[in-house]
């Protein structure tokens, strides 16, 4: 039984234009979610996972599956529909779980058999025996895995074409922020895989650098907190040769003996969550545990970076309080709290989110031609309606922002900043001409989205 596995691409993601800027070769990721699958499939099934990231293959020239698997973020969901369709035509029975097929689940059934919602550990084994028979049902729901079920992902897939490996450790957040889908989709406990299972999948990754894609890597409690610090010290033990990033709470700068234990385990840089340069805009977006213990954020970064550990920051731009000259403020504030690299996107509303209930209510959902529009839904386009900043504003307010963070004079800075302080500088310089190539890439993207919904209006 031959099984393809299949990430669809997105090809306004300018991450995955690695032709146009070398430097996002550094930045296109393993898709983990089919590596875990592949982790759950009995041996009898041959498996081939296809990461269109690095380039959609010929399917025509390629044996014909028995069943196809397509993962999907709302991003990529109307690619994931051409691909399901291009299947079907040849009879190939097409599942599609994920983010977006939980979310979507209406939309999903109707373009492809069967719909996986939740997470698929407990429900995969009997999707494949049911297509085996002839026997796929319309809808399979995984709810939320026990968390030991969770498999070691198939390392061995996913051989090249990648610069770093992936690995997840915990699910679920409790913070559920207005914008993001992790509690509705992961819940809101915070699960965590067994210490032993994650140092023996780290020698399994054949590539030095990983990407711990936890949503919070040590939680928001002190048990949390306590179990990340026995994770570190194990995977220290190991000797596992690896170095890491994750995402983390700034709760991370807390604890100068959980960084400590962080650095020996190969922790080299996280993404924190700022999300906007003031306490309304965190009450707004529902992550007020950013405000707790009247935090200095400053300070707090250079805790963080003084054990050697790189920073790269978060923003969000186009919530209700936003004004013109938002984006100079935020790249300001990000100068000013000192983070190696800047992420700054637009507030999206994500199906499966408050916010995007929200919008929905008040009927600012701009971009609503679905599922052709869902591939503008990469936070890197302005799809909704917002407050007090039109189309062509808020455009410019991105634009201003990063060109104002990554001026060269301002890269140097930091490059050099990285250096003095032995922050693993090449990474530093990676990451900020990454970003800094792509300004001309989203330039050229605005002007096209800004032609396609005129055409629209
Ligand atoms: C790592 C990651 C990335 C990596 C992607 C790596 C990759 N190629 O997969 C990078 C950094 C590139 C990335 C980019 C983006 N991401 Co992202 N990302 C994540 C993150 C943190 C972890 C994903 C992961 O690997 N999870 C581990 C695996 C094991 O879990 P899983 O994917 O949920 O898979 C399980 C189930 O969903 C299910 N399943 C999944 N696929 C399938 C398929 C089948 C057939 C079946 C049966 C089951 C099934 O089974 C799996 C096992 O239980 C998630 C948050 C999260 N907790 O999921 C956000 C998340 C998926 N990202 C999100 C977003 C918004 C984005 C971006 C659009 C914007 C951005 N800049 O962040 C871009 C889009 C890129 C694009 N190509 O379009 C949102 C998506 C929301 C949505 N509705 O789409 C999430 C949920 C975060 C959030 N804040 O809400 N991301
Ligand atoms: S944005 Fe981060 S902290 Fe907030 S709910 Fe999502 S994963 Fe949790």
């Amino acid at each position: 039984m031959r099984l393809y596995l299949i990430n669809p691409s997105n090809p306004l993601v300018a991450i995955t234009n690695v032709k146009e800027s070398r430097w996002n070769r550094y930045r296109v990721w393993k898709p983990l979610s089919l590596m875990v699958l592949a982790g759950l499939t009995p041996a009898e099934w041959e498996i081939s996972i296809v990461d269109e990231n690095l380039g959609a293959p010929n399917y025509e020239a390629m044996p014909r599956p028995d069943l196809v698997g397509i993962t999907a973020f709302t991003s990529q969901a109307s690619r994931a529909y051409e691909v399901a369709a291009y299947f079907r035509s040849l009879r190939v029975p097409v599942v599609m779980g994920g983010i977006h097929a939980t979310m979507r689940r209406e939309e999903v059934m109707e373009r492809v058999d069967s719909v996986v919602t939740g997470e698929a550990e407990g429900v995969w084994s009997q999707v494949l025996e049911d297509a085996r028979n002839g026997k796929l049902k319309r809808r399979y729901d995984g709810g939320l895995a026990e968390i030991n079920d969770v498999p070691i992902a198939r390392h061995d897939l996913l051989a090249a074409g990648y610069a770093c490996g992936a690995i997840q450790t915990t699910r679920g957040c409790p913070l559920n922020c207005s914008f993001c889908s992790v509690t509705a989709f992961n819940g809101a406990h915070y699960r965590q895989r067994s210490i032993a299972d994650v140092v023996r999948e780290f020698q399994l990754i054949r590539e030095r650098y990983v990407l711990v894609v936890d949503d919070n890597l040590i939680g928001t409690r002190h048990d949390h907190i306590a179990r990340a610090e026995d994770l570190f010290r194990a995977m220290a033990r190991a000797n596992l040769r690896k170095q890491w990033f994750a995402q983390a709470s700034i709760n991370f700068a807390d604890d100068e003996e959980l960084l400590a234990l962080a650095v020996k385990a190969g922790c080299v840089g996280v993404f924190i969550g700022f999300e906007t340069p003031t306490p309304e805009g965190l009450s707004e977006l529902g992550k007020k545990f950013n405000l707790l213990k009247g935090r200095d954020f400053r300070a707090s970064v250079r805790r963080i970076q003084r054990h050697g550990i790189l920073v790269a920051g978060s923003f969000i731009i186009g919530l209700d309080i936003d004004e013109p000259g938002i984006g100079e403020r935020i790249a300001a504030v990000a100068a000013r709290y000192g983070v190696d690299t800047l992420n700054a996107l637009f507030l999206t509303p994500l199906p499966g989110t408050r916010l995007w209930d929200q919008m929905k209510s008040e009927d600012r959902v701009a971009l609503d031609t679905f599922p052709e529009d869902w591939k503008y839904y990469t936070l890197t386009f302005p799809v909704a309606r917002y407050k007090n900043l039109s189309l062509e504003g808020i455009i410019e307010e991105m634009i201003s922002c990063d060109r104002d963070f990554y001026s060269m004079p301002r890269i140097l800075h930091r490059v050099w900043d990285s250096l003095w302080r032995r922050r693993t500088p090449m990474i530093s310089l990676v990451g900020n001409f990454s970003y800094r190539n792509n300004l001309r890439l989203n330039r050229k993207a605005y002007a096209d989205f800004k032609s396609h919904v005129k055409a629209g209006a």
